[in-house]
């Protein structure tokens, strides 16, 4: 019988060894997790939406948004409420269940949370769940958001501990450590992955999987990002990492987060349909729909249903969100 309950006590040689098998076993080990979870196979689908972009206080190697690069990028202020509520029916009419709004701050300010908490709470009176991405949280800010109804914050821990010094500067692996602590500790769900691309080693990759995997309990999404380069920054010339590393950590992910959501996040715009598909199928089983992301561009939402349709996959419903089938055990293998 083999466990497939979420485990935390993963070794990173564990997780080497995964990531090193035969890409056919990888996958196979991977699909077998993915079916025994998830045996319905339906997409999460979440849109995004910029709230305030620009002119961010960090140094974020990879990022349009910070005031330390010239992007050519124009920063703007907070959006009005009314833009968030038109922009979240549109997320609705594209399918997504999700609508996660994303503000290019180092730290959420106190005079800004009763306007964030207006958004939210606008969100999810359209029937969406809800996600923000705000950057760090100070005490007691994660309970006034989950107040207002937040169900996820998104806080990535992009890299592995080694090389994220190399990709930020102005802030701490430990500071990120803290706030998912204070977004967990008020009750919220996580979505917290990294971004492959960005000159990491392989062991970085594995570095980055081993840090999630001891997160207590795991991030409910995990969304892998291919580096979108952007010119101006420091990583906007970083040599591309190819689509079977991309579908090889997805399908570790699988493996290691069977009951989470695994997004096949930023960089689809930039891959095949096939490239696409094979990150699908080594177990990704969430997509961000609509055609921007933050500040960059994702595939159309007519393109995705072509790619949708053809590997025969649907949308999963908000029930089927909120409860996806667990098994924990594998009968007869
Ligand atoms: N300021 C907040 C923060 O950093 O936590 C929220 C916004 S930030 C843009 C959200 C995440 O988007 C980052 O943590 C990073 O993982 C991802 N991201 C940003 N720029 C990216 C890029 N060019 N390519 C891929 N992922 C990117
Ligand atoms: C995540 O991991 N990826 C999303 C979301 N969480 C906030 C952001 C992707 C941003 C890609 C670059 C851009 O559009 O600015
Ligand atoms: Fe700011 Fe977030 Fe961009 Fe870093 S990733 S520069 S914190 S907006």
């Amino acid at each position: 019988m083999t466990d497939l309950s979420p485990r935390h006590d993963w070794t990173r040689d564990e997780i080497a060894t995964l990531y090193a098998l035969p890409l056919d076993t990888l996958m196979a080990q991977a699909l077998t997790v993915k079916q025994a979870n998830w045996p319905d196979g339906k997409v999460q689908k979440s849109q995004l939406l910029s709230i305030k972009t620009g002119g961010c206080a960090e140094d974020c190697g990879y990022c349009s948004q910070s005031a330390h690069f010239d992007t050519g990028l124009d920063a703007s202020k907070l959006m009005p409420l009314d833009e968030v509520v038109t922009a979240a029916r549109r997320a609705k009419e594209n399918g997504a269940d999700r609508f996660c709004m994303g503000a290019a701050w180092r730290s959420l300010k106190d005079r800004d949370v009763p306007k964030v908490a207006a958004m939210i709470e606008a969100v999810k009176a359209e029937g969406l769940e809800t996600c923000v991405t705000l950057g760090m949280l100070d005490e007691g800010q994660a309970e006034a958001l989950k107040s207002a109804g937040l169900d996820y914050y998104n806080h990535n821990l992009d890299t592995s501990p080694e090389y994220y010094g190399k990709v930020v500067s102005t802030r701490t692996y430990d500071d990120r450590l803290e706030t998912l602590g204070r977004a967990r500790t008020a009750g919220l769900k996580l979505c917290c992955g990294g971004i492959l691309g960005m000159g990491e080693s392989r062991d970085d990759r594995i570095g980055l999987i081993h840090e999630l995997a001891k997160l207590r309990p795991h991030p409910e999404s995990v969304p892998v990002n291919m580096l979108v380069p952007i010119e101006g920054t420091p990583l906007g010339h970083s040599p591309a990492i190819s689509v079977i590393e991309m579908a090889r950590a997805i399908a570790v992910c699988r493996i290691v987060f069977p009951q989470s959501w695994v997004r096949l996040s930023a960089g689809r715009e930039g891959m095949t349909e096939e490239g696409q598909a094979l990150c699908l199928l080594a177990g990704a089983n969430s997509i961000f729909v609509g055609d921007r992301l933050l500040t960059t561009d994702n595939p159309e939402i007519d393109e995705d249903d072509a790619l949708m349709g053809q590997m025969g996959l649907e949308a999963a419903s908000r029930e089927e969100m909120e409860a996806p089938a667990r098994r924990t055990t594998l009968i007869g293998s």
